[in-house]
C-alpha cells in the first residue's frame, strides 16, 4: 500500500505555501491535520528548493525546523527532514526525525552521506543535477527515465560506500528537478525503470509547474491538488511506496480508488 507524506514548509517563500506555517503552533497544528487526514509522515523543510530559490543560512533552517520536529515527535508522529545539509541533517535526527530527505542524493553537501552512515534512520536520495537557482540549464536527456535510474544508482552506490545499508535507502527521481514538463510526463510514464533498482520509491508531484502547464496557466492551488491527487494516484499504480503531497485528504481518496481499481475495497474509513 502506498503511504502518503504529508509536506511542512516552514520557509517563507515555499512556491506553494509559502509563509504560512512559519509560527510553531501554526505548524504544529497544521501538521497533526495531516496526520489525521492520512499522512503516515510528515515532511518538515526550512528552506526552499523551488527553482530560482535562494540558499538559507543553517541557523535559520535549523531554528524553523527543529522545533516544529521536536513537538511533533513529543506528539508520536513520524517526521522526515527535507534538507540538503547534512549539520541539519544530524541535528533532526537527534530532535526525532526518522528519515532525511535529501533531493540532491547526497550531491550539496558532501558530508551528508558519511553522516547519515552514523545516524539511525533511513534516508530518501533524490535526482538532482544542480542547485534550484538554473536548474533548468541541466535538463538535457536522450531518454529521462533511464538516465534518472543511471544517476541514482550511482547515488545509491556512493551512498553504500559511505556505509548506509541499501535497505535504508529510499529513492526518487525528482520530478521538476532539472527536467522540462514533458520530460516529468516520461519520466512518470516510465517509472518502472525506477522501480527496477529495487528500493522503495518516492514520487514528489504536489503542485508542481509541470501540472499547472497542462491544466492552464490560471490554475489555482486546488486545481493543481486535484491533478496531484491524479499523478499520485497513477504513481501508487506504478508501483510507488510513498508519494509526497500538500493536500493529503485529496490524495487519500485517490489512493483508496486507485486500491479498489487493484481490487481492494477494504473499508478504511
Ligand atoms: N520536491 C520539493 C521539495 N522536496 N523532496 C522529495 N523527496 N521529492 C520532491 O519531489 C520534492 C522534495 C519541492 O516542492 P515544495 O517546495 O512544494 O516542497
Amino acid at each position: 500500500m502506498t503511504i502518503i507524506w504529508g509536506i511542512l514548509n516552514t520557509t517563507p517563500d515555499s512556491f506553494s505555501d509559502g509563509g504560512r506555517y512559519v509560527d510553531l503552533d501554526a505548524a504544529v497544528t497544521h501538521a497533526l491535520r495531516l496526520r489525521e487526514q492520512g499522512a503516515a509522515v510528515i515532511d518538515v523543510g526550512g528552506e526552499s528548493t523551488r527553482p530560482g530559490a535562494e540558499r538559507v543560512p543553517v541557523a535559520v533552517e535549523q531554528a524553523r525546523v527543529l522545533p516544529v520536529i521536536e513537538a511533533l515527535t513529543d506528539a508520536g508522529v513520524p517526521t522526515s527532514i527535507d534538507t540538503l545539509n547534512a549539520d541539519t541533517a544530524v541535528a533532526a535526527v537527534r530532535a526525532g526525525a526518522r528519515i532525511v530527505n535529501d533531493v540532491s542524493g547526497g550531491l550539496a553537501d558532501d558530508r551528508m552521506l558519511s553522516a547519515i552512515a552514523d545516524l539511525d534512520a533511513d534516508v530518501a536520495l533524490g535526482h538532482w543535477r544542480g542547485p534550484s537557482a538554473d536548474m533548468y540549464a541541466r535538463a538535457q536527456y536522450s531518454r529521462v527515465a533511464r538516465e534518472v535510474a543511471s544517476e541514482l544508482h550511482e547515488r545509491v552506490t556512493a551512498a553504500a560506500a559511505a556505509g548506509i545499508a541499501p535497505s535504508r535507502v529510499i529513492v526518487d527521481p525528482g520530478v521538476g528537478f532539472a527536467k522540462s514538463g514533458p520530460q516529468n510526463w516520461e519520466l512518470l510514464r516510465d517509472l518502472d525503470e525506477i522501480a527496477a533498482l529495487g528500493h522503495r520509491v518516492l514520487i514528489g508531484t504536489s503542485r508542481k509547474r509541470f501540472l499547472g502547464e497542462v491544466l492552464g496557466a490560471d490554475a489555482d492551488e486546488q486545481r493543481r491538488d486535484l491533478a496531484t491527487a491524479v499523478t499520485s494516484a497513477l504513481a501508487a499504480r506504478a508501483g510507488a511506496w510513498a508519494v509526497r503531497v500538500h493536500d493529503v485528504a485529496a490524495t487519500r481518496d485517490a489512493l483508496a480508488v486507485a486500491r479498489a481499481w487493484e481490487g481492494d475495497t477494504h473499508d478504511r474509513r
